[in-house]
């Protein structure tokens, strides 16, 4: 996975509703590409994406977990992250490093609230979005309905690749020149077109609607096809961020430029230990590079500086700007915080997460777990932004409320059934 430019790098976050195929879509990209020989199903425990003790238990994905997918030359950095509400902080997380979106939609379900929700996500970030239509191979599964639904949902924007009209109407209205152009009915040139479009790409005025089936393998090349060459480059990406003074100021995605590490994620391994995620917003990384966490008032050191796909991790010693790479046992780091030079500090503006709704008390069994219990909880809220924890002292502290901000009540038990998968590994 190594000696990518940034002009070869695509940063993609996969949203959408629960059971949409964001997560077989993976294992079809994988497949397609040569690294699995077969395709992993969800269900059996045997996917690239879905790799944690408690994802393989409850079927579904909880962490964002990174996978590239290599491409006919261009490294797709696919960013998989959970449809279950319980677990919205981790799209948000995702979306703030600059990526685009892709919000898959079941081809049999339609419009769900997922999809909404996930809509109304990408336009608190502006992310450029796709819609993929998934599931196309399913008995009575009508298309063009899916895509008349989008188009009425979510606007005009919302166009497919092969309908001239509508997207030299949506290439026109992303650039004056073009526009004027159309209404002189002027064509344009292959340059303009692709200008256009991806200038309306890059600025959600054009969201592309495509179409596959994760599970056969329809119309799945033809999709990264289309990522490889319609989502916006790295290097168009800049970052909102402050200076050491709190002024506004704009980070250039610049493999010249200062080195600047914005950390996404947070995972307790089991094994390796704590493993921060990490977009290279400008500069170049190299490991053993010495840096400076503004928030924290700490210097860190790169130790270990690995490519992750799934839980398989690869070693490096280069990641230019645009890419995401993963970092070993940072100290004094957490989610949401930037690395930068001590002399040249920066901080990257973060992802906002929901405040908690729906609070719980939790106690040990038995007492002498009770180290065992907050041990967990630590590397809970660790990885997860959204969960929150306090001791209540009305109680004598021997309760921990633990703030969660599902608004579904019944759902939190997969948050809690969670929670005791973390004390298990914290007895390991
Ligand atoms: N028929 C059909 N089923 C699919 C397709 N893609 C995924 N599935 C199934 O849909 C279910 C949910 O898939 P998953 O990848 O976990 O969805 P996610 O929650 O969006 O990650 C699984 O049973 C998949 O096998 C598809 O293209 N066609
Ligand atoms: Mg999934």
């Amino acid at each position: 996975m190594k000696g990518y430019t940034g002009d070869k790098i695509r940063n993609i976050v996969l949203l959408g509703h629960g059971s949409t195929g964001k997560t077989t879509f993976l294992e079809a990209g994988l497949l397609n590409t040569k690294v699995i020989s077969r395709l992993g199903k969800v269900e059996s425990g045997n996917t690239v994406s879905d790799y944690e003790k408690m994802e393989i238990e409850k079927g579904y994905t909880i962490n964002q977990t990174l996978v590239p997918v290599e491409y006919k030359g261009t490294k797709l950095n696919f960013i998989d992250t959970p449809g279950f509400f319980d677990f919205a902080g981790e799209a948000r997380a995702a979306l703030s490093t600059g990526a685009t979106a892709i919000i898959m939609v079941d081809a049999s379900s339609g419009i769900q609230v997922g999809t909404e929700k996930a809509w109304d996500l990408v336009k608190e970030y502006n992310s450029p979005t796709f819609f993929v239509i998934n599931k196309i191979d399913k008995d009575n599964v009508n298309v063009d309905e899916v895509i008349a639904a989008i188009q009425d949902k979510f606007g005009s924007a919302c166009v497919t690749l092969d309908d001239k009209d509508a997207l030299d109407e949506a290439v026109a209205a992303a650039d004056e020149e073009l526009m004027e152009k159309f209404f002189e009915g002027e064509g344009f040139t292959d340059e303009e077109f692709a200008r256009g479009l991806a200038t309306g790409i890059h600025n959600g005025d054009i969201m592309p609607v495509l179409t596959m089936s994760a599970l056969t393998g329809e119309g799945v090349d033809e999709v990264l096809d289309s990522l490889c060459k319609y989502v916006p480059k790295p290097a168009t990406v800049v970052t909102e961020a402050k200076d050491a003074d709190g002024n506004d100021i704009e980070i250039a995605c610049d493999p010249a430029g200062d080195l600047v590490l914005y950390i996404f994620k947070t995972l307790a391994d089991p094994f390796l230990g704590k493993i921060s995620y990490a977009k290279v917003v400008s500069g170049t990384l190299k490991s053993g590079a010495d840096l400076y966490n503004p928030r924290s008032e700490k210097s860190e050191k790169l130790g270990s500086v690995f490519f992750v796909r799934g839980k398989s991790q690869e070693m490096t010693d280069t990641v230019v700007a645009g890419d995401l790479v993963a970092l070993g046992k940072l100290q004094n780091t957490k989610t949401g915080d930037t690395l930068c030079p001590k002399a040249k500090q920066v901080t990257v503006k973060p992802a906002s997460f929901p405040t908690p709704c729906y609070f719980i008390a939790v106690e040990a069994a038995d007492k002498n777990e009770d180290e065992k219990m907050a041990q967990g909880l630590a590397r809970l809220m660790e990885e997860d932004p959204t969960f929150v924890l306090e001791r209540n002292a009305e109680t004598r502290e021997t309760l921990r409320h633990i703030r969660h901000c599902s608004a579904d009540r019944a759902t939190s038990s997969s948050e809690l059934s969670r929670l005791s998968s973390k004390t298990d590994t914290a007895s390991a």
